[in-house]
């Protein structure tokens, strides 16, 4: 990308969406168009998507759109996460073809694509390899065919599509809803409530399921590197490669916010997937400099970043 290209990054109010604009301005990379839900391209709509790119014709977009949410969101808003996030992809993949067939396209899926049960960490060859997850099923299937739609727009069609898995994220700007939003991000507000009223922290399961946690500008960063190198229709995992137990998340996060109170666990949530670690030799192969934070320094960096928690 180049200082006058134009990008756009749908999603950009969202967590990513944010923080790619965030880092893109680091490089000074400053023609950007950010569209978020409410604009006037609603992404679930086709004839906004097409006028869109006709009017704007992008050099570039980053498509981190879509409806997400923690292991309670999915679960019980399958519907709305199989058919939004679905749709978004396919008017974007098919408004470039009609109208900007010549804007590479960054598309972001989710770890969440891959199997049930997977050797771990999970190689991008695990895609399509066995039953999902049922707690994420709807979001799972909707950006496996987002991944399906680059490929075959670009075998068809010629788009430069390329599409990037994320796994779990945290940073500045995440949904801090407790009912919605996904782990780390309740993680920091429950430790930091009881760390002021003393009163017991719930956590959700068995807190037994073991997760990557992923600061988002890490996560951002290899995003741009994507945009700047990398053209094939393979799909690139993005992870840290080192993973916790959600209990021992609790316990990093009580220590390091000063909670010596009891802890309390809600059984009767669901656990969802057992494992995700993700493989991530494809990216360092692609991006050797990649080197995603530890988890005891993002923590502090979001602390500070959202809450002006300075530890
Ligand atoms: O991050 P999370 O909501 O989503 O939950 P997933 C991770 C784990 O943390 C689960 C446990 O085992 C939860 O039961 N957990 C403990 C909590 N306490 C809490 C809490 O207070 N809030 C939340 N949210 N979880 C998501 C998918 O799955 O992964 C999405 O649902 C997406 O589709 C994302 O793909 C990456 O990791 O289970």
């Amino acid at each position: 990308m180049k200082k006058d290209d134009k990008i756009v990054v749908f999603g950009g109010n969202g967590m990513l969406g944010s923080s790619v604009v965030r880092r893109l301005q680091t490089q000074n990379l400053n023609n950007i168009i950010t569209v978020s839900k409410g604009d006037r391209c609603d992404l679930l709509n086709q004839d906004r998507v097409n006028e869109f790119f006709k009017a704007e014709k992008p050099d570039y977009a980053f498509m981190v759109a879509g409806l997400v949410g923690g292991i309670q969101a999915n679960n019980t808003r399958q519907a709305d996460f199989l058919y939004q996030n679905a749709m978004m992809i396919l008017h974007v993949l098919e408004a470039l073809k009609n109208n900007s067939p010549n804007t590479k396209l960054l598309f972001t899926g989710s770890t969440c694509i891959y199997p049930r049960e997977n050797p771990q960490p999970i190689n991008e060859n695990r895609f399509m390899m066995g039953p999902l997850e049922e707690t994420n099923k709807g979001y799972a299937v909707a950006k496996g065919m987002g991944i399906i739609g680059c490929q075959l727009y670009r075998a068809q069609y010629g788009i430069n599509a390329i599409a990037a898995m994320p796994t779990n994220m945290y940073g500045p700007n995440d949904n801090y809803n407790v009912e919605t939003g996904h782990f780390i991000g309740a993680l920091v507000i429950k430790m930091l409530n009881a760390k002021k009223t003393g009163e017991s922290p719930t956590f959700w399961g068995t807190g037994k399921p073991r997760r990557e946690a992923m600061y988002v500008d890490d996560c951002a960063d290899a995003l741009i590197y994507l945009m700047n190198n990398y053209n094939k229709p393979e799909i690139v995992n993005i992870g840290t490669g080192f993973d916790n137990s959600i209990r021992e998340y609790v316990e990093i996060a009580q220590k390091l916010i000063g909670f010596v109170g009891e802890i309390k666990w809600d059984f009767s949530k669901p656990d969802g997937m057992y494992e995700k670690k993700t493989d991530i030799s494809y990216l360092l192969s692609l991006m050797p400099e990649y080197k995603p934070r530890k988890f005891e320094q993002g923590l502090k960096d979001v602390l500070k970043a959202d809450f002006n928690y300075d530890i």
